[in-house]
């Protein structure tokens, strides 16, 4: 369990080119792995989710040589993976965890997965109950909604899926597992959720039909091998648009940043929120939006976040509570039950955890209530081990008066690894 005390800084200034999106890190390995041919990943995220990903498939029999951002995945298509001899670990990790049921349900073979104590708390039934009805055999605790999980796959089905959540991890699990369905499978969610998956698989050749919140693909499709960018992660961007937005004295430019319209919710909410905010060099890169931020220290207002925009940033939430703290006014956060079944339930952790420094917050049903301007203070935090969790309350610490020490800081190398490492070089010194 690692400490780590964060302090009040004069200002931030300077460039970081923020790691790469942990989302689209994770699909360019999986889709590699059941690609025909070698895959190439460059700007490829080293965080520990995402190396559960190539544990598990190195554990399926797939060659993977990973140094640093760069990842070399040799496929032999679906009919490559091994029924493995080992348990199939996800660490932390809910995208591992869902997207490969999604992959295991159409394998004929054996497997276990297990996870750390929060994935044994996140509820599977969501992904394992529509892949039971397209004919995989999949069993564990509380009738298979929780890790321990066991899948006996085999000739699948397609379906048609309404989800009851804006889900991608849902909406990826049984997409997937229709690639290799007899018919069609279709998932329809209530709010577009993030389509990385639709993007990606579409890059690696794959026929995906959307049509508004439905996404369909026809089963006996093949992956071709790629070459794959992976663009700057928006959700580790976040961290730095509010810090230097909060921050007096600051000016961040964040390069490379990925901008696809179902994640970039935080810019929308930064704009109504009166940042001054501007964004160059906008390009595609492997079918993903990425540009360059720059943000400085703005006056805040606060605003209502609900609705269609929810999906579009729900993992920066635990963050733009921070933000709210220091805007003018009250900010109401709704529609956000899907906190409550994250790393942690991210509605108590915020309100606990941003309460203990002074904040003037309170949790509601589906989200939270913050009324700003508050000066921050000092105190003990944790992140409970969420990541999220852990970087949000580094972030109030930049501008609390006292320091901010954060227990089980450990978890933020889920995601960013050079997460302190980038405040000391944007830090005044
Ligand atoms: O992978 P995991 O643990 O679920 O990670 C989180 C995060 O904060 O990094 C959620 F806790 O991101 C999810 C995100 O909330 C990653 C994800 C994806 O890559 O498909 C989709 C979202 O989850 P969901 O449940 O809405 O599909």
């Amino acid at each position: 369990m690692t400490l780590k005390t964060v302090k009040k800084v004069a200002g931030l200034n300077g460039a970081i080119k923020v790691p790469g999106d942990k989302s689209i890190s994770h699909r360019a390995v999986m889709f590699g792995a059941i690609a025909n041919g070698t895959t190439t990943v460059e700007g490829f995220l080293p965080g520990e989710d995402c190396l559960s990903t190539i544990s598990c498939f190195k554990k399926l029999g797939v060659h993977i040589e990973q140094a640093g951002e760069k990842v070399k995945i040799e496929g032999k298509g679906w009919d490559g993976l091994e029924e493995p001899s080992e348990i199939l670990d996800v660490g932390n990790s809910g995208t591992t965890t869902r997207l490969m049921l999604g992959i295991l349900a159409t394998r004929p073979f054996h497997s276990v997965l297990i996870g750390d104590d929060s994935i044994a708390k996140r509820p599977m039934a969501r992904v394992t109950d529509p892949l039971r009805e397209m004919g995989a055999e999949i069993d564990g605790r509380n009738e298979g909604n929780f890790t321990p999980l066991s899948v006996r796959g085999g000739s699948t089905k397609g379906i048609h899926f309404q989800s009851k959540v804006a889900s991608a991890q849902v909406k990826s699990a049984i997409l997937l597992a229709g690639l290799q369905s007899e018919g069609t499978t279709s998932v329809s969610e209530p709010a577009l959720s993030r389509d990385h998956t639709e993007r990606m698989l579409e890059a690696y050749g794959v026929t995906v039909k959307r049509d508004g919140l439905t996404v369909s693909v026809e089963g006996g499709q093949a992956l071709t091998a790629q070459h794959i960018v992976v663009p700057g992660d928006v959700s580790s961007a976040a961290f730095f648009l509010v810090a230097a937005a909060i921050v007096p004295n600051s000016r961040v430019t964040l390069e490379g940043v990925g901008l696809n319209p179902t994640r970039s919710g935080i810019i929308d909410v930064l704009e109504k929120m009166g940042a001054s905010m501007e964004i160059r060099n906008e390009k595609m890169v492997g079918g993903e939006p990425i540009g360059d931020i720059t943000i400085s220290t703005s006056e805040l207002q606060g605003i209502e976040i609900s609705g269609d925009l929810i999906p579009r940033l729900i993992d920066e939430i635990p963050v733009i509570a921070v933000l709210a703290t220091q805007a003018k006014g009250k900010t109401v956060i709704k529609d956000a039950e899907e906190l409550k079944v994250k790393e942690t339930n991210r509605i108590d952790t915020v309100v606990s955890e941003l309460s203990k420094l002074g904040a003037n917050i309170k949790a509601t049903e589906d989200g939270m209530i913050i009324e700003g301007m508050t000066s921050l203070h000092g105190g003990a935090v944790s992140s409970y081990g969420d990541h999220r969790i852990g970087m949000a309350m580094a972030i109030a610490g930049l501008i609390s008066e006292g320091e901010v020490a954060i227990e089980r800081s450990e978890a933020i190398a889920v995601s960013y690894p050079s997460f302190f490492e980038h405040i000391a070089k944007l830090e005044n010194k």
